[in-house]
């Protein structure tokens, strides 16, 4: 028997049996059963550095730089899978194969996989512990990376084990970066496999991943666990599984709301969530920076938790001047880099921090100069980081319960026809915006840059199931409100407007406080703003724009909506509701109908 199954810090059956099983199927040399200690953490990035896994990034505490192979960068939409019984419960916009065929092709790929190597067995929590039900996972894994990153991203360890007692329910989750040694074999700082599958069994609540070791392939707690098992989780029990940020806005006379917002992938949740607000005696605290789990409370409102307990925040464009809580909460350390440059002084350096430091080693690890032609750090590089150490991070944090929401955000990166702000006219009509969000694509994810594409909610990689069934579940859950006037209003932002230059319009980053301020004052019946055929627009005097110096013709320009811009992007919406088909709701067939009545086309 494989070390590590002897004495096993656990009795629950179910768990063992499953660990006996991948052990067998994987052959690894050692089990390990991780505690999250700090000694642990201590001994792994010791091995890791000693390795060449990681480079200590002496500027900061206890922080570490990783390197991947430059063709394991970012999440690979292409290989991700929904394997429902039914083709059409995984929908027109997942990759589907049968239950059957995915795990016989992917117990093939791990019949000793882990040769060579040491399994890791995790077990997380994602969301509170106190919760009524806490959401336990456990995570098998080959990766020492994966498991030191779990300890900053997730509730891990022996205290989670013990809460799980001898027969809590989790989510088993496997991964393998697919590199088996032989005998004798030397390892490489960064093993994967060129073949990849990040496979979901949502019907039996299960996660299957092989070949990356990258962020959202390999920390399966986080996009696989709380999005993908989770929205399907949630459809069937009646709450949201949502790619959002969530902040708490206090405003100078002291009231307080809590807004939320679903924006794809690299287009700006992390940066609103900690944002510093430009305008005087308006406070923003933290909660989450890109999960949100939606779930109704006592009072009838809609509730807000985050299930991680870090944050893999996008490096490039962090700064002090963009976001500077971002920025102190890597500088107390403890931190986990990943493809970005070291400067020659010891410290971390990306593309939009300042000035270029005169040499430095690339994410690639060659040397690196202002005049190099290549970027010192990928558009995807990421920093790993407790939430815990973000210095506005609200004390409702922990709270199992969340917070209720009064406004949701959905957002996208578009250069043209989306206004900076327009408020929906009621829950289905924000519906439909979300449904219909569209945003040009980024590097979060492997593929093309810049190609606008339909995602809704900010969802389009993560939903578990048949999106048409997931609109429909959102009309459902303003349906099943005891009250219409409890729900959060939805709103539609855009801070990636450009002018014929390629300039963004708006300045956005600390300045998108004056875009809520407004929001705020909507829900307060404050603000103005006039009838469109898209929803409820501010006209530039409606925005408050003391005190920033700002050209009055971008600020028109940023919110304007131009009807012939709206009429163009009709065939594409309905080109998408097509591609949904049958199962999406007519609400949404209808709300595209009346839009195109307000747009005088019939
Ligand atoms: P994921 O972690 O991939 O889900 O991304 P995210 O939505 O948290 O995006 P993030 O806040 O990390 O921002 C992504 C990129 O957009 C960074 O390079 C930011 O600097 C940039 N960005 C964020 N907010 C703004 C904004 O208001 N205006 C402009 N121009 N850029 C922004
Ligand atoms: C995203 O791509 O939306 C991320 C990064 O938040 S990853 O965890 O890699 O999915
Ligand atoms: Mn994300």
């Amino acid at each position: 028997m494989v070390t590590g199954l002897k004495n096993p810090p656990t009795d629950h059956a179910g768990l063992l049996a499953w660990v006996a099983e991948v052990a067998e199927l994987t052959t690894p040399d050692q089990i390990v059963w991780c505690d999250g200690s700090d000694a642990e953490w201590k001994r792994l990035t010791s091995e890791l550095v000693a390795f060449g896994t990681l480079e200590p990034v002496p500027a900061k505490p206890d922080s570490f730089l990783a390197r991947t192979n430059p063709n394991d960068v970012a999440r690979v939409e292409e290989r991700t899978f929904i394997c429902s019984t039914n083709p059409e419960d995984a929908g027109p916009t997942n990759n589907w194969t049968s239950p059957e065929y995915m795990r016989e092709t992917m117990t093939d790929l791990y019949r000793g996989s882990m040769r060579g190597r040491t399994m890791y067995v995790i077990p997380f929590c994602m969301g509170s512990l106190e919760a009524e039900k806490p959401m336990f996972g456990v995570e098998i894994t080959d990766s020492a990376y994966v498991v030191i990153s779990m300890h900053i991203m997730a509730r891990m360890g022996t205290h989670v084990l013990e809460a799980m007692g001898g027969d809590a329910e989790y989510v088993p989750a496997l991964h393998s970066v697919g590199a088996p040694l032989e005998p004798g074999q030397s390892d490489v700082s960064w093993p994967c496999n060129d073949t990849k599958y990040i496979s979901h069994f949502p019907e039996t609540r299960e996660i299957w991943s092989y070949g990356s070791g990258y962020g959202g392939n390999s920390l399966l707690g986080k996009k696989c666990y709380a999005l993908r098992i989770g929205s399907a989780m949630g459809r069937d029990e009646g709450w949201l599984a949502e790619h959002m940020l969530i902040l708490r806005l206090t405003s100078p006379e002291g009231k307080v709301y809590h807004i939320t917002g679903a924006f794809p992938s690299a287009c700006g949740k992390t940066n609103l969530a900690m944002l510093e607000p430009t305008i005087p005696g308006w406070k923003v605290e933290t909660l989450g920076d890109d999960i949100a789990w939606l779930r109704w409370g006592e009072d009838g409102r809609l509730w807000a938790s985050n299930p991680e307990y870090g944050l893999f925040g996008v490096a490039p464009g962090t700064d002090y001047r963009t976001n500077p809580n971002a920025m102190r909460t890597i500088e107390k350390g403890h931190t986990l880099f990943t493809n970005v440059a070291l400067t020659e002084e010891g410290d971390v350096w990306w593309e939009g921090m300042g000035e270029p430091p005169a040499n430095a080693t690339d994410w690639k690890g060659n040397e690196w100069t202002p005049d190099s032609e290549g970027l010192s750090s990928h558009p995807n590089s990421r920093f790993c980081t407790p939430i815990k150490q973000c210095p506005i991070l609200s004390d409702a944090y922990e709270d199992p319960r969340g917070v209720p929401i009064d406004a949701i955000l959905f957002g996208g990166r578009r250069a043209t026809t989306i206004p900076l702000v327009t408020q929906a006219r009621d829950w289905t009509h924000g519906v439909y915006m979300g449904a219909t969000l569209s945003s040009e694509t980024t590097a979060a994810a492997v593929g093309q840059v810049g190609v606008v594409r339909r995602d809704p909610m900010a969802m389009l990689p993560f939903i578990g199931y048949n999106a048409g069934d997931y609109f429909d579940h959102w009309i459902g859950m303003g349906k099943s409100a005891d009250d219409e006037s409890k729900l959060p209003s939805v709103f539609y932002v855009n801070w990636f407007r450009r002018d014929e230059d390629g300039g963004f319009l708006w300045p956005g980053f600390g300045e998108n406080s004056r875009v809520l301020k407004w929001v705020v004052e909507r829900l307060e019946g404050k603000a103005e703003a006039v009838e469109t055929p898209i929803g409820f627009n501010p006209r530039p005097e409606d925005i408050d724009v003391e005190g920033l110096d700002m050209d009055p013709n971008d600020l028109a320009a940023s919110l304007k909506v131009d009807p012939e811009e709206w009429k163009a992007e009709l065939p594409l919406v309905e080109e998408w509701f097509t591609k949904i088909g049958n199962r999406l709701p007519t609400q949404l067939w209808a709300e595209l109908d009346a839009l195109k009545s307000r747009l005088g086309v019939d």
